[in-house]
């Protein structure tokens, strides 16, 4: 893991293992929870971040969570995460379906990526089946609504090995 903090621990020298994760939101999910509930839910924006953040507590992983409508501030949030974050967690919204940047900004990404789709984007119309971000990440979590995102948050995670061992093995490790 990048920048991790050199402590001590019983004697012994280990480097410390927080995750820090970057979540991305793309256009319009700022309105989430407030208009088409029927596709998107009745949970807002909001309460996601407040579930990752209690989330992201538990795990003892570091968590910065952002929305933008705009496309260049959200290429500039994938290039801070090169420094700044260990994965990136992004539901890239409309942009997911034409940002030739976004694609470009996450293959600069070197940790993974997970994208979360809140509906089943494979279930919906063609202008919404396709996402050209796809190709650059590790995983796609979609249609298990804003579940996803803790979903994603346990997904890499468990990549890194930093799941809390309070948890079942299942959980930590899989199937064996
Ligand atoms: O299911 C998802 O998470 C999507 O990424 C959401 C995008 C859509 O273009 C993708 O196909 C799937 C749209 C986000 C728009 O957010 C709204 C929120 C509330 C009301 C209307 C749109």
């Amino acid at each position: 893991m990048r920048g991790g903090v050199i402590r001590c621990a019983a004697n012994a020298f280990a480097e410390s293992t927080t995750m820090r994760l970057m979540i991305l939101n793309g256009p319009n999910l700022n309105l989430l929870g407030v208009r088409e509930p029927h596709i998107y839910g009745t949970t807002t924006l909001a309460s996601i971040k407040a579930s990752c953040e209690d989330f992201a507590r538990f795990a003892g992983a570091q968590l910065s969570f952002h929305q933008s409508n705009n496309e260049g501030v959200l290429v500039d949030l994938i290039q801070s995460a090169r420094e700044q974050a260990d994965a990136i967690i992004i539901n890239p919204a409309g942009y997911s379906f034409t940002s030739i940047a976004m694609l470009d900004a996450l293959k600069m990404f070197e940790g993974p990526i997970f994208e979360v789709h809140i509906s089943n984007i494979h279930a919906r119309d063609e202008l919404h089946r396709h996402s050209k971000l796809s190709s650059a990440v590790k995983a796609v979590v979609a249609g298990l609504g804003p579940y996803g995102y803790i979903v994603a948050m346990q997904a890499a995670l468990q990549a890194a090995g930093t799941l809390p061992e309070s948890l079942p093995a299942p959980i930590r490790l899989g199937p064996r």
